[in-house]
């Protein structure tokens, strides 16, 4: 489970490292090649989408009738043989148009599969989620897995990830089981099939052996959300550092010290920590004064207080 975890950590691989090198076989250094474009490699990956979700279907009769324990998980097949007449996915996924977050022109299709949309809460984009999850290619081979269910950070996970799994609700109950562990009751059961400019581009975890460029695969059930995160406990829900409103917090970054603000404990960096500069008051909202009214509130403000 660790393991899974890190797979899908992908912090800032989006936006940094420009080249990567590979081993020139005819010289004794390395040879540096540009990262490759970003619109070119979207219609790429958009072409070798359509053409999984044209040729694959899914579980869909096991869903619309239960066999005895049935663990509600998606599972693919190709559309050949017995199954030819299967309904192909295309024919079932929604889709919705995500920007790119290192360059805003590529607009992406988001393709997703809706199978229980679950009757819970409903995550946002810097909300903790439990699932249980799979990772494949496109040629369905598993790169990584986790059947218990695992906390995954919203803001930590692959943009493809993200932008589907706010699209679901978790469950709507659950019960603890004698064994200690959780069974889950009207959850959330979807699949996304993420370009690789929403996944890892060139840069996937080391530790694992994604090849650069790939396009992902993610079925996840949806059981919990945990709302609130205050990722730097500086008082202030990381929700609410998104100054941009774009739902993406690593480009919040009020004093440019490279720490964005969802994880910066003095977002202005005037030396008073953000907690210091807002009130909290005993229901919970929190108040941001603009003591000196220059329209900037305090924690926001490195001119005030001048220390
Ligand atoms: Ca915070
Ligand atoms: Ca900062
Ligand atoms: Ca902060
Ligand atoms: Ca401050």
């Amino acid at each position: 489970m660790k393991f899974a975890y890190k797979i899908l950590f992908l912090l800032l691989v989006t936006s940094v490292g420009f080249t990567s090198c590979k081993k020139d076989d005819d010289d004794d250094g390395f040879e540096f090649i540009p990262e490759r474009d970003r619109a070119e490699e979207a219609a790429v990956a958009k072409i070798q989408i359509e053409e999984f979700l044209q040729n694959h279907f899914y579980n869909y009769e096991e869903f619309e009738n239960p066999p005895a324990n049935f663990d509600y998980k998606i599972v693919f097949g190709k559309r050949e043989g017995d199954n030819a007449d299967k309904i192909p996915l295309i024919d079932q996924v929604t889709s919705k148009q995500v920007t790119d977050r290192v360059k805003p022109e590529v607009i992406y299709t988001l393709y997703y599969l809706n199978v229980l949309q679950g009757g819970g809460d409903s995550p946002i984009f810097a909300d903790e989620t439990l699932v249980t999850f799979k990772g494949q290619y496109l040629d369905l081979n598993t790169f990584d897995a986790s059947d218990s269910p695992i906390k995954f950070d919203l803001t930590s996970v692959v943009t493809g990830f993200q932008e589907a799994i706010v699209e679901f609700n978790s469950a709507t109950s659950f019960t603890e089981n004698p064994d200690g562990t959780l069974s889950f009751d009207g959850f959330g059961v979807g699949a996304v099939f993420v370009p690789s400019g929403m996944g890892f581009w060139s840069n996937p975890p080391s530790n694992s052996n994604i090849p650069i460029y790939s396009q992902l695969i993610f079925t996840f059930n949806l059981l919990d959300v945990t709302t609130d995160i205050d990722h730097d406990e500086d008082g202030i829900p990381s929700y609410m550092e998104d100054l941009n409103n774009n739902e993406f917090l690593n480009d919040d970054d009020t004093d440019e010290d490279g720490i964005p603000n969802f994880l910066d404990t003095d977002d202005d960096g005037d030396g008073v920590l953000t907690r210091d500069e807002i009130n909290i008051l005993p229901d919970g909202t929190i108040e941001f004064p603009d003591t000196n009214e220059n329209g900037i509130p305090d924690y926001l403000d490195d001119t005030y207080p001048n220390l």
